[in-house]
């Protein structure tokens, strides 16, 4: 099951780590066929080179469009040479046999992250490459596969490993990562080609291994990140400047973090995340002033939390945050004095995304349950101030209307049952994740009481606040609860058989309460 590597086919639109993969199969005397670019970036190294037009007695033609897809090639990637019949066929029509096809396909994910118009997207979706890919993939009997620069070592280990022969487990193992690239590459195509589409019916998801995990949500499972191409700014693409690898608990709450914080746009804002939920978000004047805010409103579980930013870390706001123990700290980017401070914090992972994600651009969301997936359009909805409703006697203030936006907007990042008080531009209790909504309200304002009790305060940090729903108050106690911890104004969906006694509670305990006419679940 051992194939000597005598003929290799390479293709290749990333021509990274090229030049040294040539030098060590010719050296190893192999055959080379390759491409126009790749041909001629191999040729220009010195290297000797066949090109595939010649092999097929046809130039490529239509702007590349047609450059290996010929008999020529894909029988020599396709023929079982053990097979009477294949061999009689090769010999007939004059087909060498490929034992080892490079080829890494047109860059279309990048091309429509760039923001490339449709033509050049167009231009940019591979053919002939996962043609090839797929037809040496499939005949791994004979021939192996190699999709990816990185993979160019450990090739070149097999060989050594095999007096320049590839074995079947090598090959084996090559053909799945080459059927993962083209399942990943024509789900990006399918994504982008349904764009057009208002309900996500038709999905094709798959994605690219970016890193093995150490474990899952518990250390007893596997895990894996895979990324889908999009390029959305966030975890997936951020740069890691320090600190261990992050984990898969990590890289959730991370992303919980960074989509949180982008949605305050210009205005100074920080999110202290654990568990996916939001101990504590907060606006400002600085970062500085944002991620001490955010920080007071629970001290306790902000220790070991994930921290994002909407803007550019900067000396002030490291130097408080060393002050405690933080697992990652995620920004657009990070000054030099920032960096340095974190340098001496040596379990500290630094994240820059370069921009924020637009809180507004619509992706799919899946989530899985045994025996298949959920798909919907990632919670996007918006409300602007001027589409609330008021239903009480009194209306909000200007500054009550600010908070209560600013509530609504954290609410919807807040697992269901959520209740969210906040004052000035800042959480000062949230209740996530409960049964109950009462229940939920009932915690948010007992954060609220142990924040008074840290800050000193002397009464319920509540007192004076807005508090928002997630979804509609069923029964007026949720609300009297909040009224009771010293909330004035109250932002809710509404649309509860019961609306009409829960806004009477209000009206008595003389809160102004607004409705959205949209829920933000999160489960
Ligand atoms: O336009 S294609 O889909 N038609 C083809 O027949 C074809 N064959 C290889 N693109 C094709 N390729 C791709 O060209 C490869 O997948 C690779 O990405 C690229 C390498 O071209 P060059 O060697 O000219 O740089």
């Amino acid at each position: 099951t051992s194939v000597p590597l005598k003929r290799a086919l390479i293709s290749v639109s990333d021509k990274e780590g090229l030049i040294g993969l040539g030098q060590a199969l010719a050296a190893r005397g192999v055959e080379i066929l390759s491409t126009g670019g790749s041909a001629r970036a191999l040729r220009d190294a010195g290297l000797t080179v066949k090109d595939v037009a010649e092999v097929t007695g046809f130039p490529e033609m239509m702007d590349g469009r047609v450059k290996t897809l010929h008999p020529k090639v894909h029988g020599g990637l396709l023929a079982l040479r053990d097979n009477p019949d294949h061999a009689k066929a090769m010999k007939e029509h004059e087909i060498g046999g490929i034992d080892l096809l490079v080829v890494n396909l047109y860059p279309f994910e990048a091309t429509v992250a760039s923001g490339a118009d449709e033509a050049t997207c167009i231009e940019n979706i591979d053919i002939g490459g996962p043609a090839m890919i797929r037809a040496g993939a499939k005949n791994q009997a004979f021939t192996c596969v190699v999709t990816d620069p990185e993979d160019y070592d450990a090739l070149l280990t097999e060989l050594d490993a095999n007096d320049g022969a590839t074995t079947l487990p090598f090959r084996q193992r090559q053909s799945a990562i080459a059927y993962g690239r083209t399942a990943a590459y024509d789900a990006a195509v399918a994504t982008w080609m349904a764009r057009f589409e208002e309900t996500p019916r038709r999905i094709a998801a798959a994605g690219t291994l970016t890193q093995t995990l150490r474990y899952g949500e518990n250390p007893h499972q596997s895990a894996a990140f895979y990324t889908d191409g999009s390029a959305r700014p966030g975890v997936a693409t951020a740069k890691q400047h320090q600190g261990k690898e992050l984990s898969y608990n990590n890289i959730n709450d991370t992303d919980a973090a960074v989509e949180l914080v982008a949605e305050f746009g210009d205005r100074p804002a920080v999110a202290i995340i654990k568990h996916a939920n939001p101990c504590g978000v907060a606006t400002g004047e600085t970062l500085a002033q944002a991620y001490q805010r955010a920080f007071d409103c629970d001290r306790t579980s902000a220790f070991g939390g994930i921290v994002a930013l909407n803007g550019t870390l900067d000396a002030e706001t490291a130097e408080l945050m060393a002050g405690i123990f933080t697992e990652v700290v995620i920004a657009p980017d990070a000054t030099d004095d920032a960096k340095a401070i974190f340098a001496e914090k040596k379990n500290l992972r630094l994240l820059t995304t370069g921009t924020l994600p637009d809180p507004r651009t619509a992706i799919r969301a899946m989530k899985q349950v045994a025996g298949g997936w959920l798909v919907q359009d990632k919670d996007t909805g918006f409300i602007s101030p001027d589409q609330l409703r008021v239903v009480t006697n009194v209306a909000p203030t200007d500054a009550q209307m600010r908070d209560l936006m600013f509530a609504w907007t954290v609410a919807k990042h807040v697992k269901s049952n959520a209740i969210i008080y906040a004052r000035d531009g800042a959480t000062v209790g949230v209740g996530a994740g409960q049964m109950s909504r009462l229940d939920s309200s009932r915690i948010a304002a007992r954060k609220a009481l142990d924040v008074a009790e840290v800050l000193g305060l002397g009464q319920s940090a509540a007192v004076g606040s807005v508090v928002a729903s997630d979804a509609f108050f069923p029964f007026a106690d949720g609300l009297l609860a909040a009224a009771e911890a010293g909330a004035t104004a109250v932002i809710q969906p509404g649309g509860s058989m019961r609306d009409d006694d829960v806004i009477k509670a209000a009206d008595d305990a003389g809160l102004a309460m607004v409705f959205t006419g949209m829920r933000h679940f999160r489960h």
